[in-house]
């Protein structure tokens, strides 16, 4: 499903064959329209479409924006998700729903964060994604929908939106490299994150949807950094002093922060058979990497 805009941006899966609005016989990924605050427009698409499985990742998804957005965010994010477990409940449908929660719901909860660990989010955005939680476990409850709450912690990919600070950073080093810019604003360097790979955790996502029952599972690393460290491994693997280039700039601080993010996924490996297969290091140079092809430039970085 994808949102109208005057400009498209569909440039992360352009490589992907599809089809929009028409039935195509050979295309086998069809885009539909629609928009996570328009129940009418919802509910139609269920009923014609049918699926088999819903994913729900759409949302404004960035936590600082969240603080600008409150109202917005908790519309898109939190009354997105009823929205759409009403419509799969009111079609009658057996459709499996896949809910993207977020360890922003812990927030000042200490580590390690598992499935039991109170919530105590620290934006509108943790707030949404909470009641969006708890109404997929009510749907599932109440109604008897085959329903999971992922709880995925930070995960990141050369795909990455340029204002998440794994991007920000990596997308930073190549335009330094580049000569573009010489220096990096960032915020809070202190703050700790548990980052996985994507890929590894859309694996998770759909291991989740496809188990005998319906269940929430913490989906993380178990491994935490601070910003600082990121910023160290990435400057340092394109062959730079980080201390030179980035400047703490407080517009990039938020209201409130969440210190320290580190999960248990011990119930997804007992579960599911999952485990993360890529390296935190593996990750960062892969963005670097393709940060610095998109500058133009011959990715010349060192070993890991
Ligand atoms: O910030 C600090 C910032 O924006 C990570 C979303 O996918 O993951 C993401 O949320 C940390 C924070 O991700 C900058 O203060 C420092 O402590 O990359 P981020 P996030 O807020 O953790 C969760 C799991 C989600 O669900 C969200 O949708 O880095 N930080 N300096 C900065 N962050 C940004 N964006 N920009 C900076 O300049």
């Amino acid at each position: 499903m994808v949102r109208r805009s005057s400009s498209l941006n569909r440039t992360r899966i352009d490589h992907l064959e599809h089809a929009h609005g028409r039935r195509d016989a050979n295309a086998r990924f069809f885009l539909h329209y629609g928009d996570m605050t328009d129940s009418g427009g919802l509910n139609r698409l269920v009923k014609t479409v049918q699926p088999d499985e819903i994913y729900n990742l759409a949302a404004q998804s960035h936590v600082q924006i969240s603080f600008d957005q409150p109202e917005y965010t908790a519309d898109a994010d939190g009354l997105g998700a009823t929205r759409l477990l009403e419509a799969i409940r009111t079609a009658g449908l057996r459709t499996r729903f896949y809910q993207a929660s977020t360890s922003e719901m812990f927030g000042l909860a200490p580590p390690p964060q598992r499935e039991t660990t109170p919530f105590h989010p620290r934006s509108p955005y943790g707030a949404a994604k909470a009641y969006a939680h708890w109404m997929t476990v009510n749907y599932r409850e109440a109604h008897g929908l085959f329903a999971c709450s992922g709880i995925l912690f930070n995960h990141e990919s050369p795909r990455r939106g340029e204002n998440f600070v794994t991007r920000k950073v990596t997308r930073g080093v190549a335009q330094i490299l580049a000569g573009r810019q010489a220096r990096l604003r960032l915020g809070n360097l202190d703050a700790q994150r548990d980052w996985g790979d994507a890929r590894d955790y859309v694996r998770a996502m759909w291991l989740m949807l496809q188990q005998d029952t319906a269940d929430d599972y913490v989906i993380a690393t178990g491994v935490t950094r601070t910003v600082r460290e990121l910023v160290e491994i990435a400057f340092g693997l394109a062959g730079l002093d980080w201390t030179a280039h980035v400047d703490v700039d407080p517009s990039y601080l938020r209201p409130a922060d969440v210190p320290v993010l580190c999960g248990d996924p011990q119930k997804a490996r007992d579960r599911l058979g999952w485990e993360p297969t890529i390296s935190f290091a593996a990750m960062i140079r892969e963005m670097l990497e393709s940060d610095i092809l998109a500058e133009g430039l011959t990715p010349r970085l060192a070993a890991l």
